[in-house]
């Protein structure tokens, strides 16, 4: 693929950014790439990415940054501190903010941003892993249009069904509603499994019923590949499913909304983290349930 002019730079290499910043770089793309943990970033400096030192530096002369860092105080750390990317980014640079943060952190970043006029786009993404390999993401973005419309090219690099949702917080809001979504079918689908399981029907009946029915969906598929194949690498970790839960309820309380359903899978979340389960997949649910009734999630 013949280089492009565009540089862009890339902050967070955990297990959705490496995948989505290797794409950027088969795309053609200079990349200029920073993360805190640096051996993280050695597969795509072999490929042929720029190491920098510091957040700043990645985002030195880039015209476009992408963030995809853990939470919240990942993502305030790499824009404000000393050596964040607020001191490198050059005018006119878009930063795009692909990590699930708050809509209020979003509205911060944005106003902070203006005043060295950057641009601020926040497009959280929605499936996993495999997708992010693919370059098959699905985003949301919150932004201006004319934002949206410089960055699309680089954000078609990423994602194959791309949804402007509406202006800054829209997204990150959007991303978090639907999370709560995510979240709370796993926890129904965890309780539908071992209730059948302790009645002594076999996973195979159950699964077969599942995919004939109305009920069946990406997302019950997702559970059941887990029990399927236990131990394989997390593709979604628990521990930041229940952040996406804390912030959906932090919003909720603002807004004065009843959540029951969130709130209860919100404290299954904080137990299974708090019983070792945080770098596990989300669906580490199925065995928290099953230990609780006494019954084996296999064999
Ligand atoms: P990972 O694999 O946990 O990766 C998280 C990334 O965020 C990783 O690069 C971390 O660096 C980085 N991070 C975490 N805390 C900090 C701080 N304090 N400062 C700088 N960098 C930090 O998550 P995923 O890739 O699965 O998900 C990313 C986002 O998408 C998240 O919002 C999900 O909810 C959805 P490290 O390598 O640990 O040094």
């Amino acid at each position: 693929m013949a280089k492009k002019r565009t540089k862009v730079g890339f902050v967070g290499l955990g297990l959705m950014g490496a995948p989505m910043a290797a794409n950027l770089l088969k795309a053609g793309y200079p990349l200029q790439v920073w993360n805190r943990t640096p051996d993280k970033a050695d597969p795509l400096v072999a490929e042929g990415a720029t190491r920098c030192p510091t957040a700043a530096e990645a985002a030195r002369g880039a015209d476009f940054v992408v963030v995809m860092v853990a939470d919240d105080p990942a993502l305030d750390m790499v824009l404000f501190s000393d050596e964040g990317l607020t001191r490198g980014l050059k005018r006119g640079a878009i930063l795009i903010n692909c990590s699930t943060t708050s809509p209020g952190l979003g509205f911060r970043a944005a106003t902070a941003l203006r005043s060295l006029s950057v641009r601020y786009l926040e497009c959280p993404i929605m499936r996993s892993v495999q997708a992010a390999r693919e370059g098959k993401l699905q985003m949301l973005v919150g932004g201006s249009q004319e934002d949206f419309l410089k960055a699309k090219p680089i954000l078609e690099v990423l994602a194959s069904d791309i949804h402007h949702v509406g202006e800054i917080g829209k997204a990150a809001t959007m991303k978090l509603a639907c999370n709560l979504l995510v979240a709370t079918t796993m926890q129904a689908f965890t309780e539908y499994f071992v209730l059948a399981r302790k009645s002594g029907i076999s996973f195979e009946t159950m699964m077969e019923v599942l995919h004939a029915g109305p009920l069946d969906s990406q997302i019950m598929r997702y559970a059941e590949q887990t029990v399927v194949n236990p131990g394989g690498r997390p593709s979604f970790y628990l521990k930041h499913m229940l952040k996406d839960v804390n912030l959906a309820m932090e919003l909720s309380r603002q807004l004065d909304v009843p959540v029951p359903l969130t709130a209860t899978t919100r404290q299954m979340l904080a137990a299974a983290k708090n019983l070792g389960h945080g770098d596990d997949d989300f669906s580490a649910l199925v065995d928290l349930v099953a230990s609780w009734a006494g019954v084996a999630v296999r064999g």
